[in-house]
Formats: structure tokens, C-alpha cells, sequence
């Protein structure tokens, strides 16, 4: 392996732009792959898209004598315009890590104790579709589920819905952003989708509660806020912690934590008895505005003020800032909008609030995003089954539109509503992503087989019985990126490199396993280039192109009101639900309602968490490059509160939780920027694997003290900051 160290990285970052035959592409932007000399070196440059988060920007990867030298974003790509964020930057670094796996695994000891042997893929699949074959006899298919997350899986989950599984889940919904869908999707008839459709660029006035932009570093998002700010928006922030953006606002509100929701009917009474919100709107698509404005009668910023600890003057002044610039204010609705356990009912809360703006379909708010058209390639239809789903039996979350990841382990504990008896997991690592390990592990006990499609040995590749090497994104064509966004566009993934062990991408693995289990009619096409071909010729497009450019744009269609966008409410009364009779009929708040959070037991401190800039959950904590540049992360405590415990900055401590659970050794960063009753931890670090060298045991993690979660009632979400913490110095 090549070591690269961080210094050689930043140099070769700011040598590139000067190495002219890299750089013309620049200047003809409809041949970005290239090959050509530069500096002595074969020189090759090939478009792909990034997979070190969602995302999915566009970019320019550069060869140098047969190995990945550096990425840069493509110019054609609307979400990066020409920029990747620092992780996609350091993306290179995925395919020098020294962790990764390079050959299939097959456990020979007891489950979690990392003996294995080494086998052939061709084994591996074998081992794989015989115990798949056995399940589906005893218990049928829909006992094998899937937990999934990014691109790779696509074909894997293919091959499996042709085998008649239908529990696949990805922690992407009840462990991030299924509030934030299911509260819009309630108000307005749609959510809020990824990219989120959200006009950053254009706002005047910008509100960030919990969201943090610049840590999350979704680069679209932090490009288009660095240019409102540069514009001059107003932003105002409200955060626990003066995270990056509170330093670009003009308001920072330090709430106590998971309050929220008083703030938010608070500022939601202000401008609806002062008159401030956008009558015209409320007037033509409006639904019952009236009961709405009657439940938030005695919300004032006096009642919210002993539950949020902001004083009624501010709550006043960013109320009236916001009305100012609408329908140019954009309540940002957040990603992770897993909180504290009523998490529907607050993004409910930012959902109307955008509403007051009337800020849907406008100019700096909430606009109508636009896709391309690209007909998928012709396949045998998937099994019926005539189970319902597993997770979520009796529709007891009556508003999950996606399966609950935490809902298909549950009933892996319990056997009901019937057996879940294996699990194929493919790119998410669920020791991490979801809450309570030990729920996890309990869960796992109960397989009779477990598969894990990974990069590296991730803690959930500890447990499993197989571990198949997945090819790193450089080095595999996957589906097409066919998203809806400002501009319609495709994008393309194709190889960069080639693997340099017997990794295989996710499209082989899914084929191969299809071909084991009797399923070949649903790969139709010889190789994943003829897929990609087919389907791109019915667009009007061609393999070859997208080679070529990465990506292709199509027609500019109207995104705003202004230009022309329609805009309809797929909701029961065709209008915006500021009055809910959906949630009225189910039993739940038809309005949101506030209801103050757990208090915190003495001595004991909220752990919450976030992003960090250089680091993507605990998906890049073996690449070189990354943890060069943040090893390990910090637990952030109040100054104050550090001294009365006799701790300061650059101590390290363990945390201890309401459970008893301590965990490894952290750094203490002392800083007036997080407010006394809560701790905070950039989730992601602190591995317990120990076939992860590099990564194992650097920092501390947060999902290891999440033994306690609140599940939302509304739509089986799990809480991440319920759980309480003490400090003890590490000696
Ligand atoms: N660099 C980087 N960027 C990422 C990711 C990554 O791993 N790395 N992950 C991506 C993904 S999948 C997601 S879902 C997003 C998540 O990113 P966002 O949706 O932007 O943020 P959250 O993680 O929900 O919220 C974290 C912030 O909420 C604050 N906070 C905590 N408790 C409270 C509270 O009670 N009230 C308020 N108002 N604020 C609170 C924290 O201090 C922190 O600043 O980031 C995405 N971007
Ligand atoms: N405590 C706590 N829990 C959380 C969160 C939190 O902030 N705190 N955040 C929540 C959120 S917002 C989300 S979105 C989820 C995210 O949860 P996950 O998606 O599980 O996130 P990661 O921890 O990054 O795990 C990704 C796994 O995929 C592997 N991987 C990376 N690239 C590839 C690839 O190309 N192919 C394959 N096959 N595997 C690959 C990585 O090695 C890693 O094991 O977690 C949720 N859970
Ligand atoms: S935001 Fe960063 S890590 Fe995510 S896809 Fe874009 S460049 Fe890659
Ligand atoms: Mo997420």
C-alpha cells in the first residue's frame, strides 16, 4: 500500500490546478475523461460520483501511474458545481485504507469472536444461497430481511425482492430523516426528499433550528449558504451549542435542549396575533387556519420563555425578522430530525411555520424540485407475498411510510408477528446507526444467518457469518443517479480504478447471489454496462456520453411559483393541514403540542450530538486521509460547569450513562459555546472492532450510551438525545 500522510495530500491538493493537461478539462467541459503526461506520470482523469456520504456529488478523479491521486468536483454537476466538500475531497483515501477487507469471510468461532477463514467468492455465495434456500423452506422468503444505506445495495436488494423478501429497512428513516418526511408529508401531502428541496441561495432570511450546516457538510447546502451569506441573509440560529452557522447569524438562541417545540409555537403565535403571516396564502390554501391560530392562543413568547430559556424580546425580534423577508425566509426543516421522541410533531412545527411564510413553491423557500426521465430496464415481476411487513405489525405507527429498521429488529427478538431468520446488511453498520446494542445483539442471536456487505470490518461485520468485500466506489459501476433537484440531471458511477484485492461491486454480488439461488431471468443483461446502456438509449442518451461527462442535465423546468411551477397538496382537504384531521382520527395532536422533556437527573448532562466537517458517521474512520485530519473526537462541556467538576480542556474523561455504560476515553473540550444542562459528541468514533485497527477505540462513541430511546409514537422514529451522562477524569 501507498501511504499517503496529510501533508502530502494538502500538497498535492494545491499542486494540481497548476498541472495544466489536468487542468483544460476545466475549459471543456464536455470531455472531462481524458488521458494525457503530466509532470512524467501517465495521467488519466474519469468522472464518477462520491459515495463517502448521501450526497452523491459529481466529481473528476485523477490517475497517476494506475493509482487514485486526488478527486476534484465535476463543473457539470449541479450539486457540487465543481466542489466536493473535504470528505469527498479526502475520498481518495477509502482506497488506500489499510483496513480494508480484501477477501470474502466466513466465521469459524462463536458469533462476535473474529475467528474466520478465508474463502472464495464463489464459496462465500454458496455458503450465503444455501442457508437463503433453508429459511425461505422453514419459514418462508419474507424471513430473510435487508438493512440497507447508499448505492451499492441496489442490486443485492434486487436479487433479494426476486427471492420474495419484503423487510427491507435502512436506518435512514427512523434513525435520521422519517420525522421530517412524515411531519411535511402530513402538512403539505409531500415531504421534503433528498436533496432537500430547499432554496438556500435565494433566502433572505435563513432559520437553522438544530440543523448545523458547515459541520453537516451536505455540500450543496454549505455552498448555497456561504452565497445568502454573502448576499447578506439574515440568519438566525438556534442550537444548544454555538455550532458554525450560529457564527455566521445575526441571532443565536442557546435553547435548552428539547424544548424546541415551545419556541416554535411561540414564534408561530407572535406572527399569527400580530398579523405578520402571509394572509394570500393562508386564504387560497390554507386548511382549518382557524382552529390552528385557537390552539396556539396562549403559546406566547411569555409561556415559552421558562421552558427554552429564550427571553420574550428575542422570541419577538426573530418572529417579526422572519416575517420581514417572506415568502424569502426558509425555516431549514433539518435532516436528523431524531430527537427526543415527539419529532413528527416539531417538524409538524417547522413545516407550518414555513407555511406562515407561504414560502412553498417560492423563491428562497421551499421549491418545486425537478427530475429527469429515465424508464427503468424491462425485469420479471417480484413474488407477491401475502404477509403483511414485519415491522410494524397492526399498523401500530400508522403514519411509517418507510419500514422501521428498529421495528424489523424487534421482531427478530420476538418471533411475531413471524420469524425473522436472517439478515443481509449492506452498507450500514448497526451497531452504530441504531439505538441500544444490546437490543442488537439480542436480535442477532436469533439468525440463522447473518450477511454483511461492507468496505471495512465495521463492527456489524464483527458478528456476521459472512463478510463479502464490496469494491470501494472508485472502483464499480452502480445504478444511475437519477434525482430530483434545482435542475434535472443523471449522473453516472463508473470505475476509476480497478479493486486491488478480491473485492467485488455491489451489482456482481447481487448477480451471482441471483445465479446461486435460481434466479438468473432477473438479470436479463450480460454485464452492468449493458444495463446502464439500455436503460440511459430510452432516455436519449448513451453509456458512452455519460463515460464521457459524469453527468448530463436535462431541460430547465419552472421550480417557483413565479416561473410557473404548479403547485397541489396530495393531502385529504387539498390544502396545507395547518389542522389535521388525519392526526385527529388516529388520536394524536391535530395541532403540535409541547410537552417539556425528561429533567435531567442531578449531576447528569443531555448527551446530544452532530457532524463533523472531515468525518461521515463511522463510515471514514480508517481512511488515512480523514483521520489525519480529526483522529478522534471531543466531548464539548460548558467552561463552568468543567471547572465546578474540576476538569479543563484537553482532559480526557469517560462518560458514564443513567445505565451504568462508561465509555473509552475522550478529550474534554471546556467552551463557553455549549449551553450548561447538555454535553455534546460528534457522533461516529470510539469502534469496538478490533479487525479495525485504525479506527478501534479512537474517541468515544455515542451510540454505545444510547441505551435509552423514546420511539415516536407517530411514526416508530427512535430518540437519540435521551440519555443523561456523567463525567469521571481518565486517570
Ligand atoms: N460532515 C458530515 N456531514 C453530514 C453527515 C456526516 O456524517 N458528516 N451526515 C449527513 C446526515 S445522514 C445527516 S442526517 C445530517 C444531519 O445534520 P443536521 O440535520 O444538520 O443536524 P442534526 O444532526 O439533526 O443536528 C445536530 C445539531 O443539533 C443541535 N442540537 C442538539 N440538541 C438540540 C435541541 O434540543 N434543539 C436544537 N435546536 N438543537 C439541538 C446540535 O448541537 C447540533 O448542532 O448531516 C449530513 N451531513
Ligand atoms: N447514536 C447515533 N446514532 C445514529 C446517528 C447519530 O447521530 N447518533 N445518526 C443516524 C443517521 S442520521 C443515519 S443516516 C444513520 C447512518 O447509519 P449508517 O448508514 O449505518 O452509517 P455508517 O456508520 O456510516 O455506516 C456505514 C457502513 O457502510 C460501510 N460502507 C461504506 N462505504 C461502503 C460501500 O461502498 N459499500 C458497502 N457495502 N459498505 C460501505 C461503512 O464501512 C460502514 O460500516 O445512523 C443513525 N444513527
Ligand atoms: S457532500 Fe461531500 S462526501 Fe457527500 S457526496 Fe458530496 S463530496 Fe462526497
Ligand atoms: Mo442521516
Amino acid at each position: 500500500m501507498e501511504k499517503i500522510s496529510r501533508r502530502r495530500f494538502l500538497q498535492i491538493s494545491a499542486a494540481t490546478f497548476g498541472a495544466a493537461t489536468a487542468a483544460t478539462h476545466l475549459n471543456v467541459p464536455f470531455a472531462v475523461a481524458a488521458t494525457a503526461k503530466g509532470g512524467g506520470a501517465d495521467v488519466k482523469t474519469v468522472p464518477t460520483f462520491c459515495e463517502i456520504c448521501f450526497w452523491k456529488c459529481s466529481g473528476i478523479a485523477y490517475v497517476r501511474d494506475g493509482k487514485p491521486w486526488k478527486i476534484e468536483g465535476n463543473p457539470l454537476d449541479p450539486l457540487s458545481q465543481g466542489r466536493l466538500c473535504p470528505r469527498g475531497t479526502g475520498g481518495i483515501g477509502a482506497y488506500y485504507d489499510p483496513d480494508r477487507l480484501r477477501a470474502p469471510l466466513i466465521r469459524v468461532g462463536e458469533r462476535g469472536k473474529d475467528e474466520w477463514k478465508k474463502v472464495t467468492w464463489d464459496e462465500a455465495l454458496q455458503y450465503v444461497a444455501d442457508k437463503m434456500k433453508k429459511i425461505k423452506a422453514e419459514h418462508g422468503p419474507e424471513s430473510m430481511a435487508m438493512f440497507k444505506h447508499g448505492t451499492g445495495a441496489r442490486f443485492i436488494e434486487h436479487t433479494l425482492r426476486a427471492y420474495g423478501a419484503i423487510n427491507m429497512a435502512a436506518p435512514s428513516f427512523a434513525q435520521c430523516r422519517g420525522p421530517r418526511e412524515v411531519g411535511f408529508t402530513l402538512t403539505y401531502g409531500e415531504g421534503i426528499s433528498t436533496p432537500e428541496r430547499t432554496d438556500i441561495e435565494n433566502a433572505r432570511c435563513l432559520v437553522f433550528i438544530g440543523s448545523h450546516l458547515g459541520e453537516n457538510m451536505h455540500n450543496s447546502q454549505v455552498q448555497e449558504l456561504a452565497n445568502a451569506v454573502g448576499k447578506g441573509a439574515t440568519i438566525i440560529t438556534v442550537d444548544p451549542r454555538f455550532s458554525t452557522v450560529a457564527g455566521k447569524s445575526k441571532y443565536w438562541l442557546p435553547i435548552k435542549p428539547a424544548t424546541d417545540i415551545a419556541l416554535l409555537l411561540a414564534w408561530m403565535n407572535v406572527i399569527v396575533t400580530e398579523g405578520l403571516y402571509d394572509k394570500a396564502f393562508v386564504e387560497k390554501y390554507g386548511h382549518g387556519f382557524d382552529r390552528f391560530a385557537q390552539a396556539l392562543k396562549d403559546r406566547t413568547p411569555e409561556w415559552a420563555y421558562p421552558e427554552t430559556g429564550i427571553d420574550p424580546d428575542t422570541i419577538r425580534a426573530t418572529a417579526r425578522e422572519m416575517a420581514r423577508y417572506r415568502p424569502a425566509t426558509l425555516i431549514h426543516p433539518g435532516r436528523r430530525s431524531v430527537w427526543n421522541g415527539d419529532d413528527t410533531q416539531r417538524s409538524r412545527a417547522i413545516a407550518l411555520l414555513n407555511a406562515l411564510m407561504g414560502n412553498w413553491g417560492r423563491k428562497g423557500g421551499l421549491y418545486v424540485p425537478a427530475s429527469m426521465e429515465v424508464p427503468g430496464y424491462p425485469m420479471p415481476k417480484y413474488p407477491k407475498s401475502t404477509r403483511g411487513k414485519a415491522d410494524n405489525p397492526g399498523k401500530k405507527y400508522p403514519f411509517a411510510e418507510e419500514v422501521i429498521s428498529t421495528g424489523v429488529r424487534a421482531a427478530t427478538i420476538s418471533g411475531k408477528p413471524y420469524p425473522i431468520k436472517g439478515w443481509m446488511v449492506v452498507g450500514t453498520n448497526l451497531i452504530q446507526a441504531l439505538p441500544n446494542r444490546k437490543e442488537t445483539i439480542e436480535a442477532i442471536n436469533q439468525l440463522d444467518l447473518l450477511v454483511v456487505v461492507d468496505t471495512v470490518p465495521s463492527e456489524i461485520a464483527g458478528w456476521a457469518d459472512v463478510v463479502l468485500p464490496e469494491s470501494i466506489y472508485l472502483e464499480r459501476y452502480d445504478e444511475l443517479m437519477v434525482e430530483t433537484f434545482r435542475r434535472p440531471f443523471i449522473s453516472l458511477r463508473q470505475p476509476v480504478v480497478e479493486s486491488p484485492h478480491d473485492q467485488k461491486p455491489g451489482w456482481w454480488i447481487g448477480k451471482k447471489l441471483a445465479e446461486k439461488l435460481g434466479l438468473a431471468e432477473y438479470y436479463p443483461w450480460k454485464d452492468i454496462e449493458e444495463y446502464l446502456n439500455a436503460r440511459l438509449v430510452k432516455a436519449g442518451l448513451s453509456l458512452a456520453e455519460l463515460k464521457q461527462k459524469g453527468v448530463v442535465l436535462g431541460p430547465q423546468q419552472p421550480i417557483y411559483v413565479e416561473d410557473g411551477a404548479e403547485i397541489s397538496f396530495d393531502t385529504p382537504s387539498g390544502k396545507v393541514e395547518f389542522w389535521s384531521q388525519r392526526l385527529a382520527d388516529a388520536g394524536f395532536d391535530p395541532v403540535p403540542k409541547y410537552t417539556p422533556p425528561d429533567p435531567n437527573p442531578p449531576g447528569a448532562f443531555r448527551l446530544i450530538t452532530g457532524r463533523a466537517p472531515v468525518h461521515t458517521f463511522s463510515r471514514t474512520q480508517s481512511n488515512p486521509l480523514l483521520i489525519a485530519a480529526m483522529p478522534e473526537n471531543e466531548v464539548w462541556v460548558n467552561v463552568q460547569v468543567a471547572a465546578k467538576l474540576g476538569i479543563k480542556g484537553g482532559d480526557y474523561v469517560k462518560l458514564k450513562n443513567q445505565d451504568g455504560v462508561v465509555s473509552n476515553r475522550v478529550r474534554v473540550k471546556a467552551t463557553q459555546r455549549i449551553h450548561p444542562g447538555c454535553v455534546y459528541m460528534v457522533h461516529g468514533f470510539g469502534t469496538e472492532s478490533r479487525m479495525w485497527k485504525s479506527a478501534y477505540r479512537r474517541g468515544a462513541s455515542t451510540a454505545q450510551l444510547l441505551t435509552r430511546y423514546k420511539t415516536d409514537p407517530l411514526m416508530g422514529g427512535t430518540s437519540i438525545h435521551s440519555n443523561f451522562v456523567t463525567l469521571e477524569k481518565d486517570a
